[in-house]
C-alpha cells in the first residue's frame, strides 16, 4: 500500500528516487513504524473519548465535538525530512518528527480545550515533549489551537514502546478557520496581490471569530449561573 502510494508519487515527480528507493528497501520497518503509531492515535483517541464520556455523566456536557485522526502519509514524510534536511531513516524518524501521528479534538468552548488538556496531562502514562499555544499567542496567519506533542506507551505482545503524538485542540470556529485557510495554502496560480488580500481578509476572519468564541462562552457560563 504505502509502496503504491510512492510509487504514484514518483510517478508525479512528486518524490525523488533515491525516496522511493529506501522506503521500498525499509518496507518491513516502515509499516511496522507506522503501526505503532496508528496504536498511539487509538490510545490517545480513547483517552480523549474517556474524558468525554465522564464529563457526560458528572456535568451532563460534552466537552468533545468531534475527534479528528491522521497518520502523515510516507510521502509527508519523505517530504519533511528533506525540507528539514535530516537523515533518511526509521530512527531520524522516530526522534525528528513529531507530527506523525496526530489527533485533533474538536471543541465548541476554548475553556473546555485548557480543561481537557489539563486532565490529559495529568494522566500518568503521558509524557509532556513540548506545548504550543496559539490560543494566547495566534500565528501571524491568524492561526488558533493548543499544540501538545505527547509521548504515549503503546503496550505490544512482549514489549512497551513509547510513541510521540501531535495532539491539537480547536474551537469549532478555529477549525473552521484553519481548514478554509489550509485549503488557501494549497491553491495555485493565484495572483500575489489576490493572494495577499485573502490573506488579510483571513486573519480578519481569525479575529472575529476570536471574539465570537469568547462571547458565546461568556454566554454559555451566565447560562450556567442561572
Ligand atoms: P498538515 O497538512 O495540517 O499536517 P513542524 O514543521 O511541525 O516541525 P511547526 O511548523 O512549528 O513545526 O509546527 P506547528 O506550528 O506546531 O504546526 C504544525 C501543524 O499545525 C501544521 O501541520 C498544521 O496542521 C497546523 N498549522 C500550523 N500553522 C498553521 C496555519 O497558519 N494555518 C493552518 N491552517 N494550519 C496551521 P502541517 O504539517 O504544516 O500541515
Amino acid at each position: 500500500m504505502i509502496k503504491e502510494q510512492l510509487k504514484d508519487q514518483f510517478i508525479k515527480g512528486l518524490i525523488d528516487d533515491y525516496v522511493i528507493e529506501l522506503f521500498q528497501r525499509n518496507m518491513m520497518p516502515v509499516n511496522e513504524l507506522m503501526s505503532y503509531y496508528r496504536c498511539a492515535i487509538m490510545e490517545v483517541e480513547t483517552k480523549f473519548k474517556v474524558l468525554n464520556e465522564q464529563f457526560s455523566l458528572q456535568y451532563d456536557r460534552n466537552p468533545i465535538e468531534t475527534i479528528k485522526s491522521r497518520l502523515k502519509s510516507p510521502e509527508g514524510i519523505a517530504k519533511k525530512l528533506k525540507r528539514k534536511n535530516l537523515e533518511f531513516s526509521i530512527r531520524s524518524i522516530e526522534e525528528n518528527l513529531n507530527d506523525v501521528a496526530g489527533v485533533r479534538v474538536i471543541c465548541s468552548f476554548t475553556e473546555d480545550i485548557y480543561l481537557l488538556a489539563e486532565c490529559l496531562l495529568q494522566q500518568d502514562d503521558i509524557k509532556l515533549i513540548e506545548i504550543k499555544d496559539y490560543i494566547k499567542n495566534p500565528k501571524e496567519s491568524g492561526y488558533r489551537s493548543l499544540h501538545l506533542i505527547v509521548e504515549v506507551p503503546i503496550f505490544l505482545e512482549n514489549e512497551k514502546k513509547n510513541r510521540k503524538v501531535e495532539v491539537q485542540l480547536r474551537t469549532i470556529a478555529m477549525d473552521f478557520w484553519a481548514s478554509l485557510e489550509h485549503k488557501l495554502r494549497y491553491k495555485k496560480d493565484i495572483p500575489q496581490e489576490e493572494l495577499d488580500r485573502l490573506a488579510e481578509e483571513l486573519v480578519e476572519c481569525a479575529q472575529v471569530s476570536a471574539a465570537l468564541d469568547e462571547r458565546m462562552e461568556q454566554i454559555r457560563n451566565r447560562m450556567s449561573r442561572i
